[in-house]
């Protein structure tokens, strides 16, 4: 029978503690050297490992809110692992040193995701917190023996008494606290990029007022360009990056003649384009909200592929961005004459943190998903077969055009009897819209009256467009309004209902209005 073994509460602590230890430590060592939170990086992880069917596009399951909430579960979970991995460490002599060479294995590989953190930096942010909860593992076990420890120990520490018992409260409890102060520490520390200052130094020209015009003139109605702070955001990314825009680097790469690297600089000098985009999440729902237009700027794909010459057979573009996401679609897309570019402009402003400062990718005609990524990194060149991109495996197509729709913005719920303007905004990828009629039908009757829309302007064929209908005088009483688009092409929207996954929603949007007498 051993003595070395106390009572394993003393070993959970240990291991408790240890583990806060490395966590702490982490915080602090990942601040310094300038690699992102470990807790973070591992949380970030772990939302790319849950299965798709638990991940929505962020705006369920994790949404945006939840965000916190995951990075605090990754902070319990490691605390409650150490909890639960100290007696084992304290049984088993190299099983402390096996614990923690996986903890900052993990660690390592985590901050490795992000591919502006060096592998060196990666490493210290890694292992160097799991190094220090090994030494506070190592100390705690130490103290936990007992006076009549095994031989070993004895020998390690002679002349120990039952002051042990306090020594070692006082040490967990200091090693703790320092964990805490390590972690505040590093976080207050604020290493990234300092976004805000980097985006007022970048010289957007102005957008030509004719490419924002002020839209239709109807309360309600969505705006034709939607201001940055108010345009939607979807992404897996659990902390906004913020990358330094003086450090960063486009690599084009992959299936050419001739890769290539650009600075910041060196891409904003390129010739540019300006052009008014909808991007619209498959998530969408049918009337939903993530969708919005913007006038984007920056270089067009196609120059930048015909620089590095695409090889026969590259049948597919991949965008890596710096936290690992990445999106595909077919090379063609990129060259058949469409704007997709490498957007650094959003409504003649940088783009805002959020929207992937300091480029992104913008293909008008396809879901964000497979199209437009956030804080570019790479461009990679590749075939269809070789590569499935971040939502592919997770269930969603791996090519997804975007699906013609409509939404209709006023009245949603009530209105007062007398005219009433009924509007809202229609997209068709790059085929444009060329109608949009609205069905009014009353309540218990069977069928309705078709209305047909006057559209508002047509910025691009990328660009939704606003409608709206101005000859609907209801009497009191209740109404269900039904929008149907018709695009460019002269293909009507598809009325089927069709929940957003695979490839996007359908059916059309339908609202039931309350009119109430004058
Ligand atoms: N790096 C990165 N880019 C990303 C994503 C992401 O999760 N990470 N999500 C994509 C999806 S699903 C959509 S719909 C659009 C949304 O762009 P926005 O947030 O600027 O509206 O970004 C795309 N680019
Ligand atoms: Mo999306």
């Amino acid at each position: 029978m051993s003595w070395s073994v106390r009572p394993p509460l003393a070993h959970a602590i240990a291991g408790f503690v240890a583990a806060a230890v490395a966590l702490g430590a982490g915080e602090l060592i990942a601040a310094a050297v300038g690699a992102r939170p470990p807790v973070v990086v591992v949380a970030d992880w772990v939302v790319d490992l849950l299965p798709g069917s638990l991940l929505r596009f962020g705006e369920t399951t994790f949404g945006t809110n939840d965000k916190p909430a995951l990075v605090w579960m990754v902070v319990l979970v490691a605390l409650a692992l150490g909890a639960l991995l100290g007696p084992l460490a304290a049984r088993v002599s190299w099983a402390g040193g096996a614990i923690f060479t996986a903890f900052g294995f993990a660690g390592w590989l985590a901050e490795q995701r992000d591919v502006t953190v060096s592998t060196l930096d990666a490493f210290f942010a890694g292992a160097g917190g799991a190094f220090a909860g090994y030494l506070a593992l190592k100390w705690l076990l130490r103290l936990a023996v007992e006076e009549r420890g095994t031989p070993r120990e004895a020998v390690a520490m002679p002349g120990r008494s039952v002051a042990d018992r306090r020594r070692f409260l006082a040490f967990a409890g200091t090693a703790t606290a320092g964990a805490a102060v390590a972690a505040v520490i590093g976080r207050s520390l604020d290493t990234g990029a300092d976004v805000e200052a980097q985006r007022a130094e970048v010289a957007i020209p102005t957008v030509d007022p004719a490419r924002m015009p002020a839209g239709l003139d109807v309360p309600g109605v969505t705006a034709l360009v939607v201001p940055n702070d108010r345009f939607y955001r979807i992404d897996t990314a659990l902390a906004v990056p913020r990358v330094d825009s003086s450090k960063w680097r486009l690599r084009v790469k992959g299936m050419v003649e001739q890769p290539f690297e650009l600075s910041f600089e060196e891409l904003m000098a390129l010739p540019a384009v300006e052009e008014s985009i909808t991007l619209c999440c498959v998530s969408n729902e049918v009337g939903g909200d993530l969708v919005g237009n913007a006038v984007w700027r920056g270089v067009p794909l196609a120059d930048l592929l015909r620089r590095a010459g695409v090889r026969p057979g590259a049948t597919q573009v991949v965008g890596r961005s710096v936290d690992g996401f990445t999106v595909g679609f077919p090379t063609e897309v990129a060259l058949d004459g469409r704007t997709a570019m490498v957007a650094y402009g959003m409504n003649g402003e940088a783009l805002p943190a959020a929207h992937g400062f300091p480029a992104r990718l913008v293909v008008p005609g396809l879901y964000g998903y497979v199209s437009a990524t956030k804080w570019l990194s790479e461009i990679e060149l590749t075939t269809l077969d070789a590569f499935d991109a971040y939502w592919v495996p997770r269930g969603w197509l791996k090519q997804a055009p975007i699906k013609t729709q409509s939404r209709i913005d006023t009245p949603r719920k009530n209105a007062t009897a007398g005219r009433v303007p009924v509007a809202g905004v229609a997209w068709g990828g790059i085929r444009g819209i060329k109608q949009v009629d609205v069905r009014i039908t009353r309540a218990g009757d069977s069928s309705g009256t078709w209305h047909r829309a006057r559209l508002g302007e047509a910025l691009s064929s990328s660009s939704w467009r606003q409608w709206v209908v101005e000859d609907w005088t209801p009497e009191p009483g209740e109404y269900r309004l039904e929008v149907q688009a018709t695009d460019g092409e002269g293909t009507p929207q598809t009325e089927a209902r069709h929940e957003p996954a695979p490839n996007g929603a359908t059916g059309l949007h339908t609202v039931t209005v309350r009119v109430r007498a004058a």
